[in-house]
């Protein structure tokens, strides 16, 4: 970059620590202010690799990712590449599929494949000529009086690097967060769940995808859950969750078609007999962590984003999109404050914590909510209440996945107006259910209703609870 012509010093140096989806992602938007970026992931270059091991195979992709992908040009590109998910279908025990939508239509999210979306991402950010990605360089250390970084290469060499501001993207088990640990007042805390996950692959049948394509599919079991998303090459990428005990408890092949044939046995002849014998002791269950931490920032020298700065379990698909957006938050303060990192930093931490954590708080509520009583009939009952209060109630009632999932309403603010509705639906319940039947009783007496309005009205309403 030639700064010469403002006659201002040099461009700052930003070292984005984490070249994954958010660090990737991050980059570009650094890039397109005009800094001098420099990119430092442990991994060797994943766009060379034969084979890129992992969490998660695809990943749900909606509003506020979206919105991200956008500021820097890359929407349109990562949607193209993506699968549609207009609903969740629903598996009951006996196989039975109940479709339920995510909205109106053209309200879905997508399924997007994790290595892929990294790849353009990272290509995409060396597009940009003040930026370089350094692979193979993993941080060990860093100073928070100096900013100084220690990296070490794969041959034990090290290396040591210094720039204006650290950006920490280096996900849950952050090495730049370490640093924070030893601050005064930084709080922290993480929580590991008792569940465990598992992927498998259900292949296409005569080329074609095993179950219907444009759906998120979930078997919901209480303390089973398996989910599916569906991949371009068609397979569905298939994720079993449960408690570490439970997977511990099974040993051999056999076991595992005796444990499908009791909760998921519609599953069995989609993923087929043999590879299910095989896979399932391929890899160990994964655990989840949940992490939440403040500030995210020391100074004006070091800022956290993505799962560095907050863990979330998996259970609102919301821990990528939410590492986006950080991304856009952290741009309008830049803006606001002109990049002054003394000012932009605290103010990132003020606006954005409460955020991340109320994002946090719900993802693990939500894992507390399924495994507690949602089987399939609850899961089905609950989002057709949620979808029929929104239809009749369409301004005051949002259901709260609509808030969280197809808007950039500030989780905080959802998580207030969603305690504030629940409210709201209660009394109305306990004074509008005893105000129906008293002042019902009285209009039906004194005006007897068209009988043909009476019944369109009623087919509406139940057109909305059962299923199509
Ligand atoms: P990561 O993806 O973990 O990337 C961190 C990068 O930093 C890695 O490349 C790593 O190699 C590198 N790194 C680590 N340490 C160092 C170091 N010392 N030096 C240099 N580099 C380092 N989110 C959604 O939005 N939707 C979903 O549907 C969804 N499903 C999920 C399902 C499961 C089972 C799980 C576990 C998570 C899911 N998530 C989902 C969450 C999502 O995976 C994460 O939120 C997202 O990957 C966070 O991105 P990140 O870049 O912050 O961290
Ligand atoms: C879990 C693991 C359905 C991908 C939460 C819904 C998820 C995803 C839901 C994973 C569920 C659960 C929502 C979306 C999404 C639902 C959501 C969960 C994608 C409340 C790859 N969740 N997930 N909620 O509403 O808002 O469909 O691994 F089963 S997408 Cl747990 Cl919208």
């Amino acid at each position: 970059m030639d700064n010469s012509t403002d006659g201002s010093e040099k461009k700052k140096v930003v070292a984005v620590v984490g070249g994954g989806l958010v660090g990737a992602l991050n980059a570009c938007f650094f890039a397109k202010r005009g800094f001098d970026v420099h990119v430092f992931e442990t991994r060797e270059d994943i766009r060379q690799a034969k084979t890129v091991k992992g969490r998660s195979i695809n990943l749900a992709l909606s509003h506020r990712g979206r919105q991200s992908l956008k500021h820097v040009g890359m929407e349109e590109k990562i949607v193209s590449q993506g699968i549609a998910m207009d609903a969740r279908m629903i598996h009951s025990l006996n196989g039975v599929q109940s479709p339920i939508p995510y909205g109106k239509k053209g309200q879905f999210i997508l399924s997007v494949d994790r290595a892929n979306l990294n790849k353009e991402l990272l290509t995409e950010a060396e597009k940009y000529a003040n930026t370089k990605l350094n692979f193979e360089h993993k941080l060990q250390d860093w100073s928070a009086k100096t900013g100084l970084m220690t990296f070490t290469k794969p041959d034990g060499s090290k290396e040591q690097i210094e720039a204006d501001l650290i950006v920490g993207c280096d996900g849950a088990f952050s090495a730049v967060r370490k640093q924070f640990l030893r601050q005064s007042r930084f709080n922290y805390s993480q929580t590991y769940i008792p569940h465990g996950y598992m992927e498998l692959t259900m292949p296409p049948v005569n080329g074609e995808f095993a179950m219907k394509a444009n759906y998120l599919h979930i078997w919901p079991r209480n303390t089973f859950m398996m989910i599916a998303l569906p991949n371009l090459d068609k397979t569905f990428t298939c994720t079993l969750f449960m408690p570490f005990e439970e997977f511990e408890k099974i040993t051999t092949g056999n076991e595992v078609i005796e444990f499908f044939q009791e909760y998921f046995p519609d599953a069995i002849p989609l993923i087929g007999v043999d590879s299910l014998k095989r896979d399932y002791f391929r890899l160990p269950a994964q655990a989840m962590v949940s992490i939440k931490c403040s500030p995210y920032h020391i100074g004006d020298k070091c800022v956290l984003m993505g799962d560095a700065a907050h863990a979330v379990v998996p259970f609102y698909g919301q821990g990528m999109n939410a590492g986006f957006e950080d991304c856009i938050v952290f741009d309008e303060v830049m803006e606001q404050f002109n990049e002054d990192f003394g000012a932009v930093l605290p103010e990132y931490t003020r606006v954005r914590v409460p955020d991340d954590h109320a994002i946090a708080d719900l993802a693990m509520y939500n894992y507390v909510e399924m495994r507690a009583h949602v089987n399939s009939k609850w899961f089905l009952f609950r989002k057709r209440v949620d979808n029929l209060l929104h239809f009749l109630m369409p301004n005051k009632i949002i259901p709260l996945y609509t808030m969280v999932t197809f808007t950039r309403t500030r989780y905080h603010e959802a998580v207030a107006r969603w305690h504030w509705q629940e409210k709201v639906i209660n009394r109305g319940l306990l004074f509008g259910g005893t105000g129906a039947i008293l002042g019902g009783s009285y209009l039906l007496i004194k005006y007897p209703p068209d009988i043909n309005q009476l019944c369109i009205t009623i087919e509406k309403v139940w057109n909305q609870i059962t299923p199509s």
